[in-house]
């Protein structure tokens, strides 16, 4: 291998774990984003909001109602969809991580998604699972970034690689259950990601990993969006209808444009 020790490093540790969780590559565009945040929040509510935004997004479960969760969560992710330069400015908190252990040329998911997890809600919660068993390639990284400080049930969970694998050799056995019994055989081995404002983690999505009911006293705010090499294998989501490629080199450019002379 030519990579370099830190790019070795970091590579190792998402292999053995499953994930890494680093200090965001770009603090001012992650502030960016969550000024954005705030300004869809107050225009959802309805009201100026006068508290830190660290403030207003935990405690948001005292101003909306559990019944309108989700609505005011789609109204959210369309407002934050809709600007522009939204996407750029999450591939900037990930780019030096992705490059490492994605490569240079990029595709990014479409649509970037919102998870809110008010405290006690059983509402919107993900069962253990894998977003390979619904058709996602293997080849896809999920990078992860919080608005709030995320750990203990606030956090997300993952089964590490080697439970994972364990898992595997026995998933015809397990397959009748319910995903609380498939949960339930596995919680000794899951892992919750304790990951801060500031931080953002990169997973590989193929492992098993999900959420519990949030028992501590803040609401949970965090983005997901997929990452995968362009030239790597698809899954059921394409380039074009779920992905785009965001940075193409010129050799591939050529190459794609590339026809050979007609020979008659
Ligand atoms: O945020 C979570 O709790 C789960 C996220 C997830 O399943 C995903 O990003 O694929
Ligand atoms: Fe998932």
């Amino acid at each position: 291998m030519f990579l370099s020790d830190s790019e070795q490093a970091l590579s190792t540790e998402y292999l053995s774990q499953g994930y890494v969780v680093r200090p965001v590559a770009d603090a001012d565009a992650l502030q960016w984003m969550r000024t954005q945040f705030i300004r869809l929040v107050s225009d959802a509510l309805g009201t100026p909001l006068s508290d830190s935004p660290e403030d207003v997004l935990n405690h948001i479960h005292r101003q909306v109602p559990v019944a309108q969760l989700n609505t005011f969560r789609l109204k959210i992710i369309r407002g934050f969809n809709a600007v522009d330069e939204f996407r750029s400015m999450y591939f900037r908190v990930a780019r030096p991580y992705l490059e490492t252990l994605v490569g240079n040329e990029l595709a990014m998911q479409l649509r970037v998604n919102l998870s809110i997890q008010f405290p006690n809600d059983d509402s919107s919660l993900l069962p253990v699972h894998a977003d390979t068993w619904s058709g996602d390639s293997p080849y896809e990284v999920v990078v992860w970034l919080p608005l709030v400080d995320c750990y203990g049930t606030k956090a997300m969970y993952l089964l590490p690689p080697k439970a994972s694998g364990e898992l595997k050799q026995q998933f015809a056995n397990r397959a009748g259950n319910s995903s609380e019994d498939l949960y339930q055989s596995i919680q000794q081995d899951v892992k919750f990601l304790e990951v801060r404002y500031g931080e953002v983690l990169l997973f590989d999505q193929g492992l098993p990993h999900g959420n519990r009911i949030n028992d501590e006293t803040e609401t949970r705010w965090s983005m997901n969006c997929r990452f995968k090499g362009v030239f790597t294998p698809y899954g059921d989501k394409k380039i074009g209808e779920f992905f785009e490629p965001i940075t193409l080199r010129a050799a591939s450019r050529a190459g794609m444009a590339y026809r050979l002379p007609d020979p008659s």
